[in-house]
């Protein structure tokens, strides 16, 4: 029997905002695969969350007075994840942050495909300023990135399925995937990947799809040597291996927003390293 699961929760609240009938919502669980019955009382506790007001603000969990309350995931159990066209294993699993590592997320060839085509589009990262939502060029972050549309093509596509299999969460709700590349001294000081609440240069960023609520990282080389992705308040280190990845969630269900996924790029000390990162929303986005 089916699960409503975060995924399919959230699935239910984007198509109540979106207007969605109630009997055309239990048809398509039914489709899924869901017994009607607990369709139908799954879309109607979705109507009834709707009637009891709008969500409630973002806020950045404090570990004093407010401490994150840690969900369930909405990634699968297991050591083995089948994802759409492919079996990718599970390395790690953390729960405070809540985080997941992942082995063979792309093959050899998915990599190096991505590296290629992408090496003649880079352009210098930016980084958004949280007081006026543009996106700046600014030191901390030496990278050059080139962003692709949402199914682009048919290898993005394939790509964007099998990330929307494996964490679980709606195809619709990611943001278009970026491949970045850094060279040899690059780095991307740690930070938060969501949009900070209280800055008045989130709202731009937030109107379409709403707050983010979790990462993916996937790598495409192996580093020679530094190039981690690293979380300092949790003291862990992902090293770069390509076709690996790092998941992670900072975003609950109450909209709680979990400070201890701050994390950054230490810097490479040897090669070159490049990576393609899938941003996922709360709602459709784009
Ligand atoms: O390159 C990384 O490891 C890294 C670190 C922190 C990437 C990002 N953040 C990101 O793309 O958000
Ligand atoms: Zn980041």
């Amino acid at each position: 029997m089916r699960v409503v699961d975060a995924a399919w929760q959230e699935w239910l609240s984007s198509n109540v905002a979106r207007g969605c009938t109630p009997g055309s919502m239990v048809d398509a669980m039914v489709q899924a695969g869901f017994a009607d019955g607990e369709a139908r009382v799954a879309v109607h506790h979705a109507f009834d969350r709707r009637a009891s007001g709008p969500a409630a603000p973002a806020t950045v969990a404090d570990p004093a007075t407010n401490p994150y309350r840690y969900d369930a995931a909405p990634v699968a159990r297991g050591n083995l994840i089948h994802a759409a066209d492919r079996e990718v294993r599970v390395l790690l699993r953390c729960e405070r942050p809540q985080l997941v590592v992942f082995a063979d997320v792309l093959s050899a060839a998915e990599c190096a495909e991505l590296i290629e085509r992408s090496r003649h589009r880079l352009k210098r990262s930016t980084t958004v300023n949280p007081l006026t939502g543009r996106e700046d060029v600014i030191r901390n972050r030496t990278s050059e990135g080139v962003w692709y549309r949402r199914g682009e093509d048919q290898l993005i596509a394939r790509v964007e399925r099998r990330i929307a299999s494996l964490t679980n969460w709606p195809l619709e709700n990611g943001e278009g995937l970026q491949v970045l590349h850094y060279g040899t001294s690059g780095e991307y000081s740690p930070h938060f990947d969501f949009f900070a609440p209280d800055q008045p240069g989130s709202a731009v960023h937030t109107a379409q799809g709403g707050q983010r609520v979790a990462t993916l990282i996937i790598y495409l080389n192996d580093v020679a040597d530094g190039g981690e992705t690293v979380f300092p308040t949790a003291g862990l280190s992902v090293a770069a291996q390509a076709g690996g990845a790092v998941y992670f969630r900072y975003m609950n269900g109450e909209r709680q927003l979990d400070p201890s996924t701050l994390h950054g790029g230490a810097p490479v000390l040897a090669g070159d390293k490049w990576i393609m990162t899938k941003w996922m929303r709360e709602r459709a986005y784009g």
